[in-house]
């Protein structure tokens, strides 16, 4: 072979070599092999010998040729084979790392409450009743014994909705969850052991009242069921919900139209403080009583066979104390940055405290 045909090719080796990516690998291809590539010029040249010359040379040439070719594509291969790997290493994923948490959704506080509620009561083997939200007249006011002069149903407070289809009967947005213990009494025998929680609707909203807030009431009713139960009841309640066994309850007469007697019944806490359990305060927290004899007998129950106590509180406040919420408003708000703060974990479980 021709020294130029050598000195091409050694040319070329140390070209592919120094290519590192396979464009640095194609500009050294057309160099040589393009249209205008240097070993493509010395084939043209060959028209130019005269003819005992010219088969010579291109025979070299032909042989410099598929030496450089076969040189230009093991340079391809190893450039491939290194641009594969480093892709699949830029790919790589390590299954064994644990997930991203960021996308977990928290259960609200209200909700929260309502399933420790469930689990409480649960225990004692009370059930959880639901009913509608817009209800009648009755049901919500005239079967618990709430006279038609009484605060509770003047119309700053109760949300009054047209009757359906041109009925007569006054519909409103429940004031209280009660209309559901009237359609459970109504609707099944005794003996009865329900809560029940849900939305409740009063006309009458400022910082510390919504127009939507969440209650939920109780009520139990059986042969021989006495103020003892009731306090025994409400006192494991309040005890298991707020986590503290030594909880001071107190009951304080009260007066409410659908219970006789009436109780209200406060916790201790320390006023200057906010901590709950001791510190010599008294905060009112829940309302009861035995249920009227008037409003067993509007739900088809005999009051000299059946007796009963319920209850009712207010959802939003137990959850405010127990977890040291300031503010009412955010509860409705729906601002993540509240619910990062106060939700909770949908894998904690809702744990039991003593006392139940
Ligand atoms: C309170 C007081 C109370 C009841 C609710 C009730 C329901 C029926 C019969 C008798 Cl069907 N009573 N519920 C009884 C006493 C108190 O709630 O302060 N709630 C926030």
């Amino acid at each position: 072979m021709t020294d130029d045909l050598l000195a091409l090719q050694h040319a070329t080796d140390a070209a592919l070599a120094a290519a590192t990516d396979l464009r640095a690998w194609d500009a050294v291809r057309v160099g040589v092999l393009g249209k205008s590539g240097s070993l493509t010029e010395k084939l043209k040249g060959l028209g130019a010998l005269p003819p005992e010359q010219r088969r010579e040379r291109g025979a070299a040439i032909n042989v410099a040729k598929d030496a450089i070719t076969a040189a230009i594509e093991a340079r391809k291969a190893v450039l491939e084979a290194a641009a594969l790997d480093a892709k699949l290493a830029g790919e790589r994923i390590d299954v064994t790392l644990p997930p991203a948490l960021s996308a977990l959704g928290l259960i609200h506080p209200i909700s929260r409450t309502m399933d420790e509620m469930a689990a409480i009561f649960g225990a004692m083997g009370i059930a959880i009743a639901e009913g509608p939200d817009v209800e009648d007249d009755w049901r919500n006011f005239g079967a618990l014994n709430i006279p038609a002069h009484h605060s509770a149903r003047e119309d700053m407070d109760t949300f009054y909705l047209p009757g359906l289809n041109g009925e007569a009967r006054r519909r409103v947005l429940r004031t209280h969850t009660s209309p559901v213990q009237v359609r459970t009494m109504l609707g099944q025998e005794p003996p009865i052991r329900v809560i029940v929680p849900g939305r409740t609707y009063r006309a009458d909203h400022d910082a510390t009242h919504s127009p939507m807030f969440h209650q939920v009431e109780g009520l139990v009713i059986d042969r021989g069921i006495t103020l003892g139960h009731l306090k025994g009841c409400l006192i494991d309640f309040l005890r298991a919900f707020f986590g503290i066994s030594s909880l001071p309850v107190r009951f304080r007469s009260s007066y409410f139209p659908f219970t006789e007697p009436s109780m209200e019944v406060d916790i201790g806490w320390n006023r200057r403080t906010g901590e709950l359990g001791g510190g010599g305060d008294w905060l009112e927290i829940l309302g009861s009583g035995m249920v009227h004899p008037k409003v067993l007998a509007n739900c088809g129950i005999d009051p000299r066979e059946w007796q009963g106590f319920a209850f009712g509180m207010g959802i939003e406040r137990v959850t405010m104390l127990k977890h040291g919420i300031p503010d009412l408003r955010p509860f409705y708000e729906s601002d993540i940055r509240w619910l990062r703060h106060y939700g909770f974990s949908a894998l904690a479980a809702v744990a039991l405290h003593e006392g139940v």
